[in-house]
Formats: structure tokens, sequence, C-alpha cells
């Protein structure tokens, strides 16, 4: 059992949105929710849930010219945590891809690269110098996490049944992952 007193469990983009019957519904990605629960028991420092959470004329949606169809506008159902997430040991959430203007894949910067979220800043707050990270979706917001936290100077663990991809075949993501210094940890080795 590792000592997680310095570890922080980051739930990425859990959200209605990216679940089934969702706007961005992530393939699979209810399957996600059991083990984020498993994980959601140990004795994390902190565990800290990212959420998407855009306005409703936000630049990643297709009217105004982006990728996306529209999804985790503020406030809205969409953009809530799963009842079926356990809310209760969630110590702080992270909002990110606030602004009409800019995206934010990564839970730490936004895609300008230049304008911070506030979650290194609270992580070198509490003391944590290693990151456990779920969520979804795999190829986008989480993978964009785990490389910022790596170039952050933290330890950074992937649980990849944690975890759901918009591709179906998850091996590229986590291949460029572990090359990029992230450790890929199961469940059942907590
Ligand atoms: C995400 C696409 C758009 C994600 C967020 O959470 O991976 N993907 N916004
Ligand atoms: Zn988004």
């Amino acid at each position: 059992m590792t000592d997680l007193n310095r570890s922080a469990l980051i739930l990425v983009d859990i959200q209605n949105d990216f679940l089934s019957g969702g706007a961005l519904a992530v393939p699979d990605g209810n399957s996600i929710l059991k083990p984020a629960n498993l994980l959601g028991r140990l004795s994390f420092r902190a565990i800290i849930a990212t959420q998407d959470w855009h306005p409703a004329d936000h630049c990643s949606f297709s009217a105004q010219g982006g990728p996306w169809p529209p999804h985790c506008v503020a406030g809205t159902h969409g953009a809530d945590l799963p009842f079926s997430l356990s809310p209760a040991p969630i110590t702080h959430i992270v909002r990110k891809g606030v602004l009409r203007g800019r995206d934010s894949y990564s839970g730490f910067l936004d895609n300008d690269r230049a304008t911070s979220t506030g979650l290194d800043g609270l992580l070198k707050g509490l003391g944590i110098n290693h990151l456990v990270i779920c969520g979804l979706a795999l190829d986008y917001c989480v993978s964009a996490t785990a490389l910022d936290a790596v170039q952050s100077g933290y330890r950074t663990e992937i649980v990849p049944e944690a975890c759901r991809g918009i591709a179906s075949n998850p091996e590229p993501a986590l291949e460029k992952l572990e090359r990029q210094g992230v450790t890929l940890r199961s469940v059942s080795a907590f």
C-alpha cells in the first residue's frame, strides 16, 4: 500500500455529458464509475474533480466554428457530476474552459498554454507531489492533464480501467503517455 499522504486523486471530467446519454458521450464511459469510486475510498490527501464548464456560446462548440457539439454548459445537468460518482470524498473542484474565447483540455493550463486553472498552485499548497489520474476522455482531457502533470514535476500515474477515450482503442494514447513519463497502474495495485 502506497503512502497516499502526499498524493491526490484527479477525477477528470466525469460529467453527465461525457457519460451514456450525454451530449458528447464517450463510448463505454459509464464503466469507469465503479473503479473511480473504488479509488475514491483510498486515503488520498485530496480528491480533485475537474469539470469542463463552458458558457453557452463557447468557442469549442460547432455553432462557433469549433470541433465539438455543445456540452458541459455551466450550470446545466450535463455539466454536473453524476450521482453515481460518490461525491462524499471529493475535496476540491477545478473548472476549466470557463471563458468563451479559449478552451482547456488540461486541468492545469488552458489550450493557449498561457493561462492556469489554479490546479498546480492548489496541489503545491497542499504539499502534493504524486498524482493518480483517471476519467474522460482518455485521448483528450485525461492525456492533456497527465502530460502537464509530468511537465509540472509530479510523479504521475494513470489508472487505465478508470479511463475511456473517444477513440475505441486506448493503446496509442496509453503508449504516448508512457513514453512521456506517465506510469500505468491498475486499481488492484493500490
Ligand atoms: C473533452 C472534448 C471537449 C474532455 C472536453 O473532457 O476530454 N473533450 N471538451
Ligand atoms: Zn469541452
